[in-house]
């Protein structure tokens, strides 16, 4: 079997639906979605394989004006991966107008870039002229290989993108093994799933600054000979008044965070799970270099 294979970049504004995107072209959820814009704070790559053909997509953080240290990271990271992509998805809410985002990650496009506008969120459209203007305005910012509108949330339209990445698709070896979804490793998915979950029941400023990280994991036996999976992961935040909104009320937060966390582990990883989640304060970490690197946030 001659094998081929197809690198894709996945790029656009803060809250776009671009790792929704991701999840749904790989059918497994491996990056934390949320209503708040910056969800994603690195690059992810989730692979897809399917016969002869291997997808690596390559999600990327929202860009996003925002001030801290780690949005320039973040905003970095994402200028960076575009500007070595290949074959490129700009994803963009198509409810609203092209901006200075799409047009600041256009800006690192290469020349010999093919890039595909999909326009999501289709489903939230009741007026299908605007849709038509809204073509035609991002097709003033840069000649698009193709426009897709689609909608990531009803999984209408995720087929065409893959066949129109399809035409530009290399031949050559697999990267990577058949089974393999994700080069995260399991940590960092743990921690993202529990960071997800914080920033769904969190409001305000305090799901930004939220950082965490599973001190210790191990697996052992139930008494019935059952596993289970023991995680202990700190929920860092940034200030001593934040720290009582995550707890919450006689820890009523912490506790449903734990506990959608949890689910959501056990499903991911089929394994019974007993999560502790302890809640520490890291000042203004968002602005600090080494708390950056140590919770591996830098850009290159
Ligand atoms: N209505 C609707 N909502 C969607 C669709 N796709 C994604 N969303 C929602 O849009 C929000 C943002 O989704 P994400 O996938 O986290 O967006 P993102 O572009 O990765 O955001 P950042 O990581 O912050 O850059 C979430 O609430 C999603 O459920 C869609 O097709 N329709
Ligand atoms: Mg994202």
């Amino acid at each position: 079997m001659t094998t081929k294979n197809a690198f894709v970049t996945i790029a656009g504004r803060a809250n776009a639906g671009k790792s929704s995107l991701l999840n749904a072209l790989i059918g497994e959820k491996i990056a934390a979605v949320s209503k708040k814009p910056q969800t994603t704070r690195t690059r992810i790559t989730g692979i897809l394989t399917k016969n002869e053909m291997q997808y690596v997509f390559i999600d990327t953080p929202g860009i996003y004006q925002a001030k801290s240290r780690l949005a320039q990271h973040m905003t970095k990271t994402a200028s960076e991966t575009v500007s070595e992509g290949e074959i490129i998805l700009l994803v963009a809410d198509c409810t609203r107008k092209a901006g200075e985002a799409e047009q600041a990650l256009i800006a690192n496009f290469r020349k010999s870039a093919h890039v595909f506008l999909v326009l999501n969120k289709i489903d939230l459209l009741r007026d299908k002229e605007k849709l038509m203007q809204t073509i035609s305005d991002y097709s003033g910012l840069y000649p698009f290989e193709e426009v897709l509108p689609v909608s990531v949330l009803q999984n209408d339209g995720l087929n065409l993108i893959l066949q129109a990445v399809d035409h530009y698709a290399v031949t050559g070896p697999h990267y990577f093994p058949e089974d393999k979804i994700t080069d995260q490793p399991e940590r960092v998915i743990m921690a993202e799933i529990i960071r997800e979950k914080a920033l769904t029941n969190l409001n305000d400023e305090i799901p930004h600054g939220i950082a965490v990280s599973i001190e210790s994991l191990q697996e052992r036996e139930s008494r019935a000979g059952e596993a289970i999976l023991d995680i202990s992961a700190v929920i860092f935040c940034e200030r001593e008044s934040h720290k009582g909104i995550v707890i919450g009320k006689n820890g009523a937060m912490l506790k449903k965070i734990g506990e959608q966390a949890r689910l959501e582990l056990e499903q991911f990883f089929q394994i019974k799970v007993n999560l502790k989640c302890w809640v520490k304060v890291k000042e203004g970490w968002r602005d600090l270099e080494s708390a950056i690197r140590n919770f591996g946030l830098t850009s290159k």
